[in-house]
């Protein structure tokens, strides 16, 4: 630890030198003198600043506002971070009572140049338990798209009469974000991926689900292929049939460098029944838009007690292979006490040809928190260091945000050691943050990650009054 900030002080002394202003030559060829007053001198390391956005006014025409509070909460997963055709970037959050009526109307955040928002409409378009988004290539056109998947509302009424999500589109073509429906029949979609599985130059849709209602395609991944008008239409046949409705994570990449991304399938519960369907499942493209299972991995580690939510593929150890990273929820090795006490990590290190060896033990310690201690649903992959080593942010909704005005941001902050460890930076006194909370009663509700650029990364978070707040960690040598 001496040794590493003694070296971040050289460095942070050589990157003043090179980035000291330089005297600017005047028009007439001669020189300005020197500089008189010296560089702000970096601290160096981790530097937070926090953005609280002026309280928004959520009256609508549609429910009380009220219940657009109480529906901030429930589904974090529902903050979907967009740019439209003019440039700006927009959270759309899709507000839901999780468990009961009414249904929420979506509504827009639009980003300022101060990393605070302001709220600019709603939009006609409820979901009860949106669950992931991803971007869609607009390919030679000129708009801006996205899909969002929805599990829709969890009704006391009963597991036999769900599900009620759908799949949607978010399109911008010039007026604002529209959403459109992109499914047929109801199904509990989970997770969603985006790539061109048919290799025709458009980007299509491949969207997991647990479980579609009557009518719908039995198959834990659908796939809806993006037509040349642009709309997105599913295609039944382009997997064997998989009567499973415990798919918890579909990703993408390609896995063993022939040009192909392979779908990869992550799963929630054992289905109980003759067929194992392993932890992970990965699919390769055999011809036009056919996919095969090629490799199915145990239900080990986590997977005996928890179920997939996410599925990244990242190339951890920087050796040119994409690895597999899964985010899971369920039950700790440590207590069992009821059907949801803790999230972790596993991690399937990849040889280049499809073999894996599943390495999270060397890995991370410890790969699983106690909800109470640390609740997150997603994880975010971002450089917080400037390494160029891929690090792990939790996305956290509980937990550490029960709190008395500070957040141990590091905590939630996995840092990849030399591509062999990752390290939380829990102990790091520059990543605890404090929160102006106003008349807040509770700590905030969530935070996500949005974006990177460079030596900076922004998180939006949400106070429990519906307020919005930006994070900002920049990071120096
Ligand atoms: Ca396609
Ligand atoms: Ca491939
Ligand atoms: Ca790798
Ligand atoms: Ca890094």
């Amino acid at each position: 630890m001496q040794r590493q900030s003694a070296l971040l002080l050289l460095l942070s002394g050589l990157a003043l030198g090179a980035c000291g202003s330089g005297s600017p030559d005047t028009r007439d060829g001669s020189t300005s003198p020197p500089p008189t007053v010296p560089p702000p001198v970096q601290t160096p390391g981790y530097k937070v600043s926090v953005a609280v956005s002026p309280q928004p006014d959520y009256s609508n025409r549609y429910v009380d506002r009220a219940n657009i509070i109480d529906g901030l909460r429930m589904v974090p997963s529902g903050v979907v971070f967009v740019t439209g055709m003019d440039g700006r970037r927009r959270t759309i959050i899709f507000p839901s009572l999780f468990f009961q009526d009414p249904q929420l109307p979506a509504f827009e955040l639009l980003q300022n140049d101060q990393q605070t928002y302001e709220l600019t409409r709603f939009l006609p378009v409820t979901m009860g338990t949106s669950r992931a988004w991803a971007a869609i290539d607009p390919g030679a056109s000129s708009k801006k798209q996205y899909v969002v998947v929805d599990h829709g509302p969890e009704y006391a009424s009963g597991y036999e009469t769900w599900p009620f999500g759908h799949v949607w589109t978010l399109t911008d073509s010039g007026n604002g974000f529209e959403a459109k429906q992109v499914s047929t029949v109801p199904g509990f979609y989970h997770s969603v991926t985006v790539l061109d599985v048919d290799r025709d130059g458009r980007e299509d849709i491949v969207a997991s689900n647990m479980g579609v209602k009557a009518g719908g395609i039995r198959r834990s991944i659908h796939l809806f292929r993006q037509q040349s008008n642009g709309d997105f239409v599913q295609d039944a046949d382009f997997m064997p049939a998989i009567n499973f409705d415990g798919t918890g994570a579909v990703g993408n990449g390609d896995l063993d460098g022939d040009g192909t991304a392979e779908i990869v399938q992550a799963n929630y519960l054992s289905d109980g029944g003759p067929n194992d369907w392993g932890g992970v499942r990965i699919w390769r493209r055999s011809s036009g838009a056919q996919y095969v299972a090629a490799v199915t991995l145990p239900r080990d580690g986590l997977f005996q007690l928890m179920g997939a939510t996410q599925l990244v593929t990242v190339d951890y150890d920087a050796d040119g292979d994409l690895d597999l990273l899964v985010s899971l929820e369920g039950q700790t090795p440590d207590d069992q006490s009821q059907r949801y006490t803790g999230h972790g990590v596993e991690l399937y290190r990849n040889d280049g040809s499809l073999r894996f060896t599943r390495v999270t033990g060397a890995v991370f310690s410890p790969n699983y928190w106690s909800s109470r201690r640390m609740s997150y649903r997603e994880l975010a992959i971002t450089d917080f260091n400037l390494d160029g080593r891929p690090d792990i942010f939790l996305q956290l909704n509980g937990g550490l945000l029960d709190f008395d005005g500070t957040i141990n941001l590091g905590q939630a902050i996995l840092i990849n050691a030399g591509g062999t460890r990752y390290t939380a930076l829990d102990g790091n006194a520059q990543l605890k943050v404090s929160l102006p909370l106003g008349n807040a009663s509770r700590g905030p509700l969530y935070l996500r990650y949005i974006s990177n650029a460079g030596d900076t990364n922004h998180l939006f978070g949400m106070l429990a009054d519906g307020r919005p707040f930006t994070i900002t960690v920049r990071y120096s040598l």
